[in-house]
């Protein structure tokens, strides 16, 4: 390895004082998702080719069952994560309730919660989809499997959340509350490598990612922001670009690296949004916020929010600080 690659797990190693609970466990866990991550990306690059390997739910020329990406991906993340001993519990979109983790000996310490494979709608046409994790401390007693109390934690909580980006290369970006730091997939080694070190996001930007399809839909003051958006104004950079791919990861991913503001907020079809608080929203605002950008549901912060139920949805505003903030006026005063 020459001197100037920084791998995954050398950073987080390196990293490991940082944590507020420096123990090697918390380290072990973010190595884990690095490793369910290299497997998911594998099957993902291979997704084109499923029909000639077999189509999903078939099986391929090796006799293998091929299975729904998403599923495969939280099968890896479950399997990775069950393993190690770190975790009691789990929350995944895939799984209706929560999965609990029996582990004889020592205590497991923390909660994940996690997107398998979010945006797999778009595997098809090959856009890129994404893995989100959240992580926290348990809070239940005894060392037992957790329970869905542990996983009902405000965002605020979290100690570790971040990203896996399955595009025209494979990024994971996380942050344990230090800052967020973005590690690129080398296939040649198989290694995640340091590659956006520090990662801030712009305050301001020219970017809005909403789904522009809903609009009649929109609360007022989201309509009347929009066509703020496409206003004609030099002083203000307007217009601005529209930028929707309809994948939340690469969407937010855009965003965080040249700043924009992705929005989705309530429709009739969707009254509380679209996004789920605990594995989309909350991690995601960890990071936005670590960046220095800002993340609410269009009034409050989504990391204060309590959550009630596992796959509660909320509506969501997230990017760069004064574009978001600009946002919330305009829904205060319409
Ligand atoms: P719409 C993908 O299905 C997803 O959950 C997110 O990744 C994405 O941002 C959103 O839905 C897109 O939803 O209603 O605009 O197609």
């Amino acid at each position: 390895m020459n001197g100037n690659v920084k791998t995954l797990n050398q950073f987080i190693i390196e990293r490991q004082d940082d944590f507020q609970y420096a123990s090697g466990d918390l380290s072990r866990l973010l190595s884990d998702i690095g490793t369910a991550a290299k497997i998911i990306n594998r099957e993902v690059n291979k997704a084109g080719l499923v029909n000639i390997l077999g189509n999903h739910g078939t099986t391929n020329v090796q006799g293998e069952e091929v299975m729904k990406l998403d599923i495969y991906a939280n099968d890896q993340l479950i399997s990775a994560l069950s393993s190690g001993g770190e975790v009691c519990v789990m929350g995944s979109e895939e799984n209706d309730d929560v999965i609990q983790v029996e582990f004889k000996e020592g205590e497991c310490k923390y909660v994940v919660l996690f997107d398998p494979l979010d945006g797999s709608s778009n595997i098809d046409v090959n856009a890129s989809i994404g893995t989100i994790f959240s992580v926290y401390r348990r809070v239940s007693k005894g060392s037992g499997p957790g329970t869905v109390e542990d996983c009902l934690q405000k965002g605020a909580q979290q100690v570790a959340a971040g990203y896996v980006i399955y595009g025209s290369s494979t990024i994971l970006v996380y942050t344990t509350g230090n800052g967020v730091n973005g590690f690129t997939l080398d296939p040649s080694i198989g290694e995640f490598c340091l590659s956006h070190p520090n990662i801030q996001t712009p305050k301001d930007a020219k970017i809005y990612s909403i789904n522009e399809g809903n609009e009649a839909q929109f609360p007022a003051g989201i309509k009347k922001y929009v066509e703020y958006c496409k206003g004609e104004d030099k002083a203000t950079n307007r217009p601005y670009s529209s930028r929707y791919i309809g994948s939340f990861v690469a969407d937010f991913h855009r965003n965080l690296l040249k700043g924009g503001i992705f929005i989705y907020p309530p429709t009739a079809k969707t009254p509380n949004g679209k996004l789920r608080l605990l594995y989309e929203a909350n991690p995601l605002a960890f990071v936005a916020e670590q960046a220095g950008g800002r993340a609410t549901n269009g009034k409050d912060r989504i990391l204060d929010i309590v959550p009630g139920e596992l796959h509660q949805r909320v509506p969501l505003m997230i990017g760069s600080e004064n574009m978001v903030k600009l946002a919330e006026d305009f829904l205060a005063k319409n």
